[in-house]
């Protein structure tokens, strides 16, 4: 991390709670990004049926079949900045590198929460590979959103969309190499893409070890045991094996698997039948 970032460790946490979100300058070189940015052109995008389209383009889950990413995410630069707000003991639920192209549409106000259907907090480590400008579709965050836990999102079109009051939103205007590192709580949106060139940036979604997410197939990777990296991949581990969180999940796990299920008709009336 670059000196000019002279913010102390205390105002960071401090801003971060109250905020929702805090900035880091230069965290990455310009070389680093570069390699990044190599690596990440590379790799599939998500393809049709998701939210990649025309001129957005969506590559999720890279790290999983590259050593290149899973050291990147799992470094110590990262995880000596991260274990501060997360802790010592920290797995990696998702990554994406996203391209908005010239004309790239909005991706309107959301939690990530939103869309991702866990109930903890994560932590979006979000490294901007371009400039981030307004014109060509950078980061709003609307600060101090967090506190309200998971707020309604309604679908629109492909997007989860969520319709509250938004008053003062912050534009975050980024080099290459700045990170935002926010909460998956916090509201945030992206809009337009009306300059010439592609936008991108890569984002790591963290999460403590004491949580597991029931929506992510194992294996999970883990960044961090005991505040050093510890770039490995398993199936089961300590927030897995919480009788805290499993109850936490029984219901919704239930729900996904009947949605998802070809007898979802029959298993809805015998849920709907034991209910009553
Ligand atoms: O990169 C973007 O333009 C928006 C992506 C985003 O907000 C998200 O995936 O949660």
């Amino acid at each position: 991390m670059n000196s000019v970032d002279s913010i102390t460790r205390v105002d960071r946490k401090a801003e971060f709670e109250t905020q929702g979100y805090t900035i880091c300058r230069n965290f990455f070189s310009k070389e680093e990004v570069a390699e990044l940015y190599e690596v990440l052109r590379q790799t599939p995008d998500d393809g049709d049926g998701t939210l990649s389209k025309t001129n957005m383009k969506f590559h999720s889950n890279t790290f999983y079949d590259s050593p290149y990413l899973q050291a990147f995410i799992s470094q110590k630069k990262i995880v000596d900045f991260i274990k501060e707000f997360i802790g010592s003991n920290i797995w990696v639920r998702w990554d994406q590198a996203v391209e908005k192209r010239a004309g790239g549409e909005e991706f309107p106000w959301h939690q990530d929460n939103g869309y991702s259907s866990t109930k903890e907090v994560y932590y979006q480590f979000w490294v901007a590979i371009t400039d981030m400008t307004q014109e060509n579709g950078g980061l709003w965050i609307q600060p101090g959103s967090h506190k309200h836990g998971v707020l309604p999102h309604e679908m629109i079109d492909a997007h989860l969309v969520c319709d509250t009051k938004i008053s003062e939103p912050v534009f975050i205007e980024a080099k290459p190499g700045d990170v935002v590192l926010f909460s998956s709580m916090t509201l945030h949106r992206t809009l337009p893409n009306i300059s010439n060139a592609s936008r991108w940036a890569y984002v790591i979604e963290y999460m403590s070890l004491d949580y597991y997410d029931p929506f992510i197939e194992p294996p999970y990777f883990i960044a961090a045991r005991n505040g050093e990296p510890a770039p490995t991949f398993t199936r089961f581990d300590r927030g897995w094996w919480s009788p805290k969180n499993q109850i936490k999940y029984s219901i919704p796990v239930i729900k996904s698997f009947i949605r998802k299920s070809k007898f979802r008709e029959p298993l809805k009336k015998l849920v709907g039948m034991l209910q009553k």
